[in-house]
Protein backbone atom coordinates (compact mmCIF):
# COMPACT_ATOMS: atom_id res chain seq x y z
CA UNK A 1 0.00 0.00 0.00
CA UNK A 2 1.20 3.16 -0.43
CA UNK A 3 1.30 5.49 2.26
CA UNK A 4 -0.83 8.59 2.21
CA UNK A 5 0.50 11.72 3.32
CA UNK A 6 -2.96 12.97 4.03
CA UNK A 7 -3.26 9.71 7.13
CA UNK A 8 -4.21 11.74 10.59
CA UNK A 9 -0.87 10.88 11.80
CA UNK A 10 1.20 12.32 9.05
CA UNK A 11 -0.95 15.31 9.53
CA UNK A 12 -0.48 15.39 13.96
CA UNK A 13 3.46 15.14 12.72
CA UNK A 14 3.50 17.76 10.70
CA UNK A 15 1.55 19.96 13.28
CA UNK A 16 -1.67 20.38 11.33
CA UNK A 17 -3.79 18.40 14.36
CA UNK A 18 -3.04 19.07 18.42
CA UNK A 19 -2.13 16.47 19.97
CA UNK A 20 -1.03 15.65 23.77
CA UNK A 21 2.78 14.92 23.16
CA UNK A 22 4.56 12.37 25.98
CA UNK A 23 7.86 12.19 24.17
CA UNK A 24 9.52 13.19 21.02
CA UNK A 25 12.99 12.72 19.56
CA UNK A 26 14.53 12.67 16.03
CA UNK A 27 12.69 9.45 15.53
CA UNK A 28 9.60 8.89 17.03
CA UNK A 29 6.30 11.08 18.56
CA UNK A 30 4.42 9.89 21.59
CA UNK A 31 0.98 11.62 22.09
CA UNK A 32 -1.81 10.02 24.03
CA UNK A 33 -4.49 7.97 22.35
CA UNK A 34 -7.79 10.46 21.65
CA UNK A 35 -10.17 7.17 22.70
CA UNK A 36 -8.18 6.24 25.40
CA UNK A 37 -9.02 1.96 25.99
CA UNK A 38 -6.62 1.98 29.33
CA UNK A 39 -6.24 4.56 32.44
CA UNK A 40 -2.92 5.12 29.95
CA UNK A 41 -3.09 4.33 26.34
CA UNK A 42 -0.25 5.96 24.66
CA UNK A 43 0.65 5.87 20.57
CA UNK A 44 4.39 5.56 19.94
CA UNK A 45 4.97 6.61 16.03
CA UNK A 46 7.73 6.48 13.72
CA UNK A 47 8.74 9.74 11.81
CA UNK A 48 9.22 8.13 8.69
CA UNK A 49 6.54 7.09 6.02
CA UNK A 50 6.09 4.00 7.38
CA UNK A 51 2.34 2.52 6.29
CA UNK A 52 2.47 -0.57 9.17
CA UNK A 53 4.97 -2.64 10.80
CA UNK A 54 5.48 -4.56 7.40
CA UNK A 55 6.25 -1.68 5.32
CA UNK A 56 8.61 -0.77 8.78
CA UNK A 57 10.43 -3.69 9.08
CA UNK A 58 11.29 -4.62 5.45
CA UNK A 59 11.99 -0.64 4.56
CA UNK A 60 13.23 1.19 7.91
CA UNK A 61 16.62 1.78 8.27
CA UNK A 62 18.29 -0.09 11.62
CA UNK A 63 18.60 3.27 13.27
CA UNK A 64 15.28 3.96 12.44
CA UNK A 65 13.86 0.82 13.65
CA UNK A 66 16.10 1.12 16.95
CA UNK A 67 15.12 4.44 17.44
CA UNK A 68 11.30 3.86 17.30
CA UNK A 69 11.46 0.80 20.12
CA UNK A 70 14.08 3.16 21.93
CA UNK A 71 11.77 5.48 22.37
CA UNK A 72 8.63 3.01 23.61
CA UNK A 73 10.92 1.94 26.17
CA UNK A 74 11.55 6.39 27.60
CA UNK A 75 7.94 6.85 27.10
CA UNK A 76 7.37 3.98 29.60
CA UNK A 77 10.18 5.79 31.70
CA UNK A 78 8.41 9.01 31.54
CA UNK A 79 5.17 7.91 32.41
CA UNK A 80 6.21 5.98 35.47
CA UNK A 81 5.11 2.29 34.18
CA UNK A 82 7.67 0.36 33.67
CA UNK A 83 7.66 -1.11 37.33
CA UNK A 84 3.96 -1.72 37.74
CA UNK A 85 3.39 -3.02 34.43
CA UNK A 86 2.70 -1.90 30.61
CA UNK A 87 1.34 -3.82 27.20
CA UNK A 88 2.73 -2.60 23.84
CA UNK A 89 0.97 -3.38 20.52
CA UNK A 90 0.67 -2.80 17.07
CA UNK A 91 -1.88 -3.31 14.25
CA UNK A 92 -1.04 -4.72 11.02
CA UNK A 93 -3.41 -4.95 8.26
CA UNK A 94 -7.37 -5.47 7.82
CA UNK A 95 -7.46 -8.55 10.42
CA UNK A 96 -6.30 -6.29 13.02
CA UNK A 97 -8.58 -3.70 12.19
CA UNK A 98 -6.02 -1.10 11.21
CA UNK A 99 -7.59 2.32 11.07
CA UNK A 100 -4.76 4.41 10.79
CA UNK A 101 -2.19 3.72 7.95
CA UNK A 102 1.03 5.33 9.79
CA UNK A 103 2.56 2.79 11.70
CA UNK A 104 1.98 3.07 15.55
CA UNK A 105 2.77 1.06 18.96
CA UNK A 106 0.18 1.34 21.38
CA UNK A 107 1.49 1.05 24.96
CA UNK A 108 -1.89 0.75 27.38
CA UNK A 109 -0.75 0.96 31.38
CA UNK A 110 -2.19 2.15 34.29
CA UNK A 111 -4.13 -0.82 36.02
CA UNK A 112 -4.71 -4.46 35.25
CA UNK A 113 -5.10 -5.21 31.73
CA UNK A 114 -7.50 -7.63 30.35
CA UNK A 115 -6.62 -10.60 27.80
CA UNK A 116 -6.75 -8.42 24.91
CA UNK A 117 -7.18 -4.50 23.95
CA UNK A 118 -7.64 -3.35 20.60
P1 LIG B 1 -5.45 1.24 15.18
O1 LIG B 1 -6.79 0.55 15.23
O2 LIG B 1 -4.37 0.36 15.74
O3 LIG B 1 -5.13 1.80 13.81
O4 LIG B 1 -5.55 2.46 16.20
C1 LIG B 1 -5.68 3.80 15.81
C2 LIG B 1 -5.76 4.62 17.07
O5 LIG B 1 -5.56 5.96 16.74
C3 LIG B 1 -7.11 4.53 17.80
O6 LIG B 1 -6.88 3.95 19.09
C4 LIG B 1 -7.58 5.98 17.93
C5 LIG B 1 -6.34 6.77 17.60
N1 LIG B 1 -6.58 8.03 16.90
C6 LIG B 1 -7.26 8.17 15.73
N2 LIG B 1 -7.29 9.48 15.37
C7 LIG B 1 -6.60 10.16 16.33
C8 LIG B 1 -6.27 11.53 16.51
O7 LIG B 1 -6.61 12.42 15.72
N3 LIG B 1 -5.55 11.86 17.61
C9 LIG B 1 -5.15 10.90 18.52
N4 LIG B 1 -4.45 11.34 19.59
N5 LIG B 1 -5.43 9.60 18.38
C10 LIG B 1 -6.15 9.23 17.30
Amino acid sequence: MAYDRNNVFARILRGEIPCRKVYEDEWALAFHDINPLAPVHVLVIPKGEYVSMADFTANAPAEAVAGLFRAVGKVAEILGVVESGYRILANHGANAHQEVPHLHVHLFAGAPLGPMLK
